[in-house]
């Protein structure tokens, strides 16, 4: 998925015939969502080298002179909700319909006889030369220095993908399922090669492309994104500010607050210490009642805040343990 959005050629005034104001105003803003694209995937997320090379040379550059986010989120686990929450800028729970994918959709759309990691290392090769396409064609227009390129993925790893050190992928609230790679490319505004261990989500950045083309959201729809143009600026440090997900599929339920990670499964309740222990692996629950007490009541906090989950709402995973082996 693939948008551009010149926003920079309306804004000459008063009958001049100068050329439009571009340097310190309203940017170029590509936006580039992968499908299915698993956290380190990407060279520049530790990806390995295929045999051909680096997979992803491009994003690298742009991840080595922009800001590569390591603690990036998608909304969701899986496509359409994040889309939701992109386009809208809000919890996708808001919105009916949302909550979870009813796709009637058979196991024959996914090939699942078929693929290898050869193969998608070349797909994702392919995308990258794409993007080094559009950078090209911006530097020789003259509009790359002030132009926001956006790239991250719509949900965790699919099962070809490279999730390390991250377990679980998409449909899955554990962090393989929904931490993804978050880069963002602005000469004229993002000093380069800067890492931020910002806590963010995909909605965030609709907030801050509102924010860095200077409009304002509508009011009657206010915004559960925050913008992190401050941020990508460098003007203002990273900030604390609480994620949760939901999701009917398995019982899903979780909350991200600061080094802590409260999480639901099947039923089961865990409580990770992720930043030491990101493969959540080391569950705390017992060992730290009182805090796994108060994640869970902030959890329902917000959850009270939103919509129930639609009655109704199901999920589809297009296969089953039938069709390949859990992982
Ligand atoms: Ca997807």
């Amino acid at each position: 998925m693939l948008y551009c959005t010149p926003m920079s050629n309306t804004t000459s005034s008063g009958g001049s015939s100068q050329p439009s104001r571009r340097t310190g105003t309203q940017p170029d803003i590509v936006f580039i969502l992968a499908d299915d694209l698993g956290y380190a995937d990407l060279g520049c997320y530790g990806g390995r080298q295929a045999d051909f090379g680096a997979v992803s040379p491009h994003l690298d550059a742009l991840a080595a002179q922009g800001m590569r986010f390591t603690r990036g989120y998608a909304n969701s686990p899986v496509c359409s909700p994040t889309r939701f929450a992109l386009m809208t800028g809000r919890w996708q729970y808001r919105l009916r319909g949302a909550a979870e994918v009813p796709a009637q959709i058979g196991s024959r759309l996914f090939h699942l006889d078929g693929g290898s990691i050869h193969t998608y290392r070349r797909m994702i090769h392919h995308m990258d030369e794409g993007i080094g396409h559009v950078v090209r064609a911006l530097r020789d227009a003259g509009r790359l220095d002030n132009a926001l390129i956006v790239f991250t993925s719509d949900n965790g790893g699919e099962r070809f993908s490279d999730n390390w050190p991250l377990v679980g992928g998409k449909m899955d609230l554990t962090e393989g399922g929904i931490r993804v790679p978050w880069i963002a490319h602005w000469p004229a505004r993002v000093p380069a090669g800067k890492v931020s261990d910002q806590h963010c989500l995909t909605m965030d950045w609709t907030a801050t492309l509102i924010d860095a083309a200077g409009a304002s959201p509508a009011a009657d729809y206010p915004l559960d994104g925050v913008s992190l143009l401050g941020v990508l600026t460098q003007v203002q440090p990273a900030f604390a500010r609480r994620m949760h997900w939901r999701m009917n599929h398995r019982g899903q339920r979780a909350l991200r607050d600061g080094r802590w990670k409260y999480l639901t499964v099947d039923g089961n309740e865990y409580l990770f210490d992720v930043e030491a222990d990101e493969r959540e692996r080391a569950n705390l629950a017992a060992r730290e009642p009182d805090r796994l007490a108060s994640q869970r009541q902030a959890w329902h906090a917000w959850n009270e805040t939103l919509p129930p989950t639609p009655d109704d709402a199901t999920v589809s995973l297009g296969y089953s343990v039938a069709d390949m082996p859990q992982r």
